[in-house]
C-alpha cells in the first residue's frame, strides 16, 4: 500500500552555533559543491527541488544556565521548522543538510505539524537527550531529543525564545541505531522510558538488518506510521567519516548505513531524512572528501539509489548497431 515517493525536497541549515568547533556550517555548501544535488537527480525516477539555505542572522542572545547561544538556536530551529512543513505540505520527502545536530530541533517539530503520527529513529554515536542540568558540555548538539518529547517537560526550565516549540512529540516514537557514547543521565532516561535502542553492542549482536527491523517494529507494528530518520554522521565509524566534531571509534561501516537507509526506504513511509555533523573544517583534504562522499552515500540508499543499478525505463533491449 505504501510506495516510496519520488519527489524530494533539500534544505541547507549553515547553522553550527549549537556545538563549539568552527566549520559544521560549511557542511550544506560543500554538499552542494560535491554534487548532491545532480547526484539525486539521477536516481531513477527522482525529482529533485532544492529549498535553499536557513539564514538566521543578527540574533540577539539571552543567557542560559549550561546552555550555550539559545536565542540563535531557536531563531534557527524556528525557522526550519517552517520550511520542513512547506516541504511536506509541497509532498516531498524533506531532505535538510546541517549544521550541527541541534537543528534536529526543527526539522522534527515541522514534521510533526504536519504528520502527528511519525516516528523518529535517531542514528548517531552519541544519545542527544541530556537537558541543561545533564550536560557536561553546555552544547545544545546534545540536548535536541530532550527538548523535543512531551515527557521531558518537567526537566526543563522556562526557556526564553523558545515559545514558539511546544514539545508534543512523544518518547515512546523515538528509538536509536548505533549508540557508543552515552552519557549517565541519558542511559537513566533510555531506561526509564525503554527507548527501543540498538547501541553498537546490540548491532554487533543481530546485525544492522535486524537492528533496524526491530526498533521499526517496535515503534509500528501495523506497518502505517510516516517515519523520520536523523542521521549524526558520527554513527558511522571514525574512519568512515573522519570529519566530524566528536569521532568515535567502533562505529557503523558505510556499508551498515546505507543497508539500513535502503531497508527504511523500502518500507515507502520514509518523509524526513536529516544529515548532519559534517565538518569540512576538520581534517585533511581526504578525510574531508571521504566524510562528504559517506554523507552522499547514506543520502542516495535513503532516496533510492540501487547498488544493483537500475536498467533504463521502458528499454527491451541494448542498442543495435
Ligand atoms: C555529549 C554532550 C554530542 C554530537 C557530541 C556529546 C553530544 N553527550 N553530539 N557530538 N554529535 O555534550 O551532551
Ligand atoms: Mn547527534
Ligand atoms: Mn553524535
Amino acid at each position: 500500500k505504501w510506495e516510496p515517493l519520488k519527489k524530494v525536497g533539500i534544505i541547507g541549515v549553515p547553522f553550527e552555533k549549537g556545538q563549539k568547533k568552527y566549520g559544521v556550517s560549511v557542511a550544506p555548501a560543500a554538499l552542494r559543491y560535491a554534487g548532491l544535488i545532480q547526484q539525486l537527480s539521477e536516481i531513477d525516477g527522482l525529482d529533485v527541488k532544492d529549498y535553499g539555505d536557513i539564514e538566521t542572522p543578527g540574533i540577539e542572545e539571552v543567557k542560559m544556565e549550561n546552555m550555550a547561544h539559545l536565542a540563535l538556536v531557536s531563531a534557527c530551529n524556528k525557522k526550519l521548522s517552517e520550511r520542513v512543513s512547506q516541504v511536506l505540505r509541497d509532498d516531498r520527502v524533506v531532505v535538510t543538510i546541517g549544521g550541527d545536530h541541534s537543528i534536529g530541533v526543527g526539522t522534527v517539530d515541522g514534521h510533526y505539524q504536519v504528520n502527528n503520527d511519525m516516528i523518529l529513529i535517531w542514528v548517531d554515536a552519541h544519545a542527544d537527550i541530556n537537558t541543561n542540568k545533564t550536560s557536561d558540555s553546555g552544547s545544545v548538539h546534545g540536548m535536541p531529543v530532550a527538548l523535543l518529547v512531551k515527557e521531558f517537560n518537567n526537566y526543563w526550565p522556562y526557556l526564553p525564545t523558545m515559545d514558539w516549540q511546544e514539545p508534543l512529540f512523544s518518547i515512546k516514537s523515538l528509538g536509536y541505531i548505533g549508540l557508543r557514547s552515552v552519557d549517565h543521565y541519558e542511559r537513566l532516561a533510555i531506561e526509564k522510558y525503554k527507548v527501543p535502542t540498538f547501541a553498537m553492542e546490540d548491532v554487533e549482536e543481530h546485525g544492522i538488518k535486524n537492528s533496524i527491523e526491530h526498533v521499526l517494529k517496535k515503534l509500528d507494528p501495523e506497518n502505517k506510521r510516516p517515519i523520520h530518520v536523523s542521521f549524526d554522521i558520527d554513527a558511522l565509524d571514525a574512519l568512515e567519516a573522519p570529519s566530524t566534531g566528536t569521532p568515535v571509534r567502533g562505529g557503523l561501516s558505510l556499508r551498515e548505513a546505507i543497508n539500513l537507509m535502503e531497508i527504511v526506504y523500502a518500507t515507502g513511509r520514509l518523509r524526513a531524512v536529516d544529515l548532519v555533523e559534517i565538518n569540512p573544517a576538520l581534517g585533511n583534504e581526504n578525510d574531508r572528501k571521504q566524510t562528504i562522499e559517506a554523507g552522499l552515500c547514506v543520502l542516495k540508499a535513503a532516496l533510492g539509489f540501487s547498488r544493483r543499478g537500475t536498467a533504463p525505463r521502458g528499454v527491451k533491449d541494448l542498442p543495435i548497431q
